[in-house]
């Protein structure tokens, strides 16, 4: 093994980046705290949206790998607009540096999953495509209300709405349940080893590479060359004081305009999202009625 292969074993290629997401209050923070094992990412019981920018923590865990884990304001929360959330998310892709190693999707197992869960990974899929399927794990937070209800995911999910089910075909089954209140340290320790299991697998899956798709590419790019051209512009004008102040602040401007296109570009994307889960509750709330109006006859064997 030469230098650079070493410190790829111990080095950067260790840390994974694990992003949350999903929708407002089901847990994606709490979740958050556990895989860290502190309470640093704000979780609490709030009639809407709690996180409203992304942040990101990292810790090392007993098996062995840094996890950098990002957690994210809650998709189609109440009082954040499609700008706001899209804005977020390119500020999102620019923290992690190169790339994603698993996108979390946090479901509650304490409530029904509704026909907004299913929006919420279309909306995923048109903003980066399917090949995210190939890097999501479902964690379904709520496992001490199961607990106590004596029931299993698996008693839980025995009636999974079936895009739930075509997700889980999709995304090779990898779901973990989670109890974000457990003191139990051995709990804690099994279900956080539960996720970096399927972490692992997704990494073998995709030979290592983590997730990057054209605009986390093109964010990343920017991001790479407004830092290099700073240096330059360090180094150029390191006499000229002003001059350097005034050639960043330009560099800075055309920087934000570039995330604010790619922000743009996000917000119709997520507009688009929101439009055809709302055509497609319209057309179910149709059909209902019409059945409704106009029941099927009923069978009569002479
Ligand atoms: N009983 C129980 N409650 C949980 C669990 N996980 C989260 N909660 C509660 O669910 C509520 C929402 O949790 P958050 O972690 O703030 O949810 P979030 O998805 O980050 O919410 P936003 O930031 O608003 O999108 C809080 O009151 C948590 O205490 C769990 O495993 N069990
Ligand atoms: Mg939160």
């Amino acid at each position: 093994m030469n230098m650079s292969d070493q410190s790829m074993a111990s080095g950067s290629a260790q840390i994974k980046n694990i992003v949350l997401v999903g929708r407002a209050g089901n847990g994606k923070s709490a979740t958050g705290n556990s895989l860290i094992r502190q309470q640093r990412f704000t979780s609490v019981t709030q009639a809407t949206g709690v996180t409203m920018t992304c942040q990101t923590f990292r810790a090392v865990t007993k098996s062995g790998p840094i996890i950098n884990v990002i957690d994210t304001p809650g998709l189609f929360d109440l009082i954040t607009t499609p700008a706001f959330i899209s804005k977020e998310i390119v500020r999102c892709l620019a923290l992690v540096e190169e790339g994603l190693h698993a996108v979390v999707l946090v479901l509650s197992a304490r409530n029904r999953i509704t026909q907004e869960e299913e929006s919420v990974v279309s909306t995923l899929q048109s903003l980066f495509g399917s090949r995210i399927l190939d890097y999501l794990i479902v964690v379904f937070s709520g496992g001490d209300e199961l607990e106590e209800n004596n029931q299993t995911l698996k008693t839980y999910l025995s009636t999974s709405p079936e895009f739930l089910t075509r997700i889980f075909t999709l995304s090779g089954n990898r779901k973990v349940l989670f109890n974000n209140k457990t003191k139990d340290e051995k709990k804690k320790d099994k279900q956080i080893e539960e996720l970096l299991a399927h972490v692992a697998a997704i990494g073998r899956k995709n030979e290592g590479r983590p997730f990057t798709e054209e605009m986390h590419r093109q964010i990343k790019e920017e991001t790479k060359k407004l830092t290099d051209e700073e240096k330059k512009a360090e180094a150029r004008y390191r006499k000229e004081a002003e001059k350097e102040r005034e050639k960043k602040e330009e560099l800075r401007m055309s920087f934000q305009l570039k995330m604010d296109e790619m922000a743009m570009m996000v917000e119709r994307k997520v507009v688009n999202a929101l439009d055809m889960h709302e055509a497609m509750m319209r057309i179910m709330e149709n059909m209902a009625t019409r059945r409704e109006q106009d029941p099927k006859p009923s069978c009569n064997i002479m």
